[in-house]
């Protein structure tokens, strides 16, 4: 018997198994699963906005002591990237109920964690390039949204501070900016929030930041989640182990333990249930 055909054999025989979902829920809808968390937190209007407009705000994402420390930590490093396993502020910064809320209403049941960065920009930083992230992605973009990026501002964010620029709709178009529409930046408002607010965006929205004005540091936290079938940015096979040992079964979710794909073993079919189901919700 061919590998192909072990693979197919035994994938047939575990899917008997279990109720395989056949239906995919819609790129804007809230599933079963997820409502009661979604309520819980209120975040009714932000996962309509995120699905209409491309971006929304989360306030409140954790209390005044936890951004405070956050800030702190990010200003001692003085940003940078691959920073899940660095210090323990940024696993529980990423384990946020309402962003893990919010991360499984954009991308889906299972999603894993990206990228952990920061970012410090003083007076003067001058705006970065209009984008949207789904950088290695071709257009069209798909109608489910791959990537959710949620900036943590651990400062107040306003235009003359640098807060990030946002072109709401862009999202609907599907595609990359060409250079003329990321010289005019039409349509582009600012994303004006207290300090410990998140300021997230799908894959497809334009988006940069205004060139900071104001004195002082704009201190961000940049945290991007993704669907469980794609990619992720950063690559933390090395600090697994123990991420997955202090924080539990949502980091090796994060981590993509919790899945099928990607083992250095092969297909994980003891987790295909979970897998096949997940990719659909
Ligand atoms: O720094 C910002 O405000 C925007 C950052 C950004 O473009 C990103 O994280 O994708």
């Amino acid at each position: 018997m061919s590998e192909a055909e072990t693979f197919f054999d035994k994938a047939t025989e575990e899917r008997t198994d279990f109720q395989m979902l056949h239906e995919t829920l819609a790129p804007d809808a809230i599933s079963e699963e997820l409502r009661p968390a979604i309520e819980e937190f209120g975040l009714e209007d932000n996962c309509r906005q995120l699905a209409q407009e491309g971006w929304t705000v989360v306030e409140d994402v954790a209390s005044p002591e936890f951004n405070e420390r956050l800030r702190g930590k990010i200003q001692e490093l003085g940003g940078g990237n691959m920073l899940l396993a660095k210090d323990p502020v940024f696993p529980e910064a990423v384990l946020s109920p309402k962003l893990l809320a919010m991360a499984e209403f954009s991308v889906g049941r299972g999603f894993l964690i990206s990228q952990v960065a920061a970012s410090v920009r003083p007076k003067g930083s001058p705006s970065i390039g209009l984008h949207a992230d789904a950088n290695w992605l071709p257009a069209p973009f798909p109608a489910h949204n791959m990537l959710l990026t949620g900036c943590w501002a651990c400062d107040e964010y306003t235009k003359e501070g640098g807060a990030t620029l946002v072109i709401p709709g862009s999202n609907v178009l599907h595609r990359h900016p060409d250079p003329d529409e990321v010289a005019a930046k039409e349509g582009a408002i600012a994303i004006e929030c207290p300090p410990c607010s998140v300021a997230m965006w799908d894959g497809n929205l334009w988006h940069a930041n205004w060139p900071r004005e104001t004195e002082g540091d704009r201190v961000v936290a940049h945290i991007t989640y993704t669907r469980l079938m794609m990619r992720q940015i950063e690559d933390y096979g090395s600090n697994a182990d123990d991420l997955i040992e202090q924080h539990g079964e949502l980091m090796a979710q994060l981590l993509g333990r919790e899945d099928s794909l990607d083992s250095p073993t092969g297909f994980r079919f003891d987790k295909i249930a979970k897998t096949f189901n997940n990719a659909k919700l």
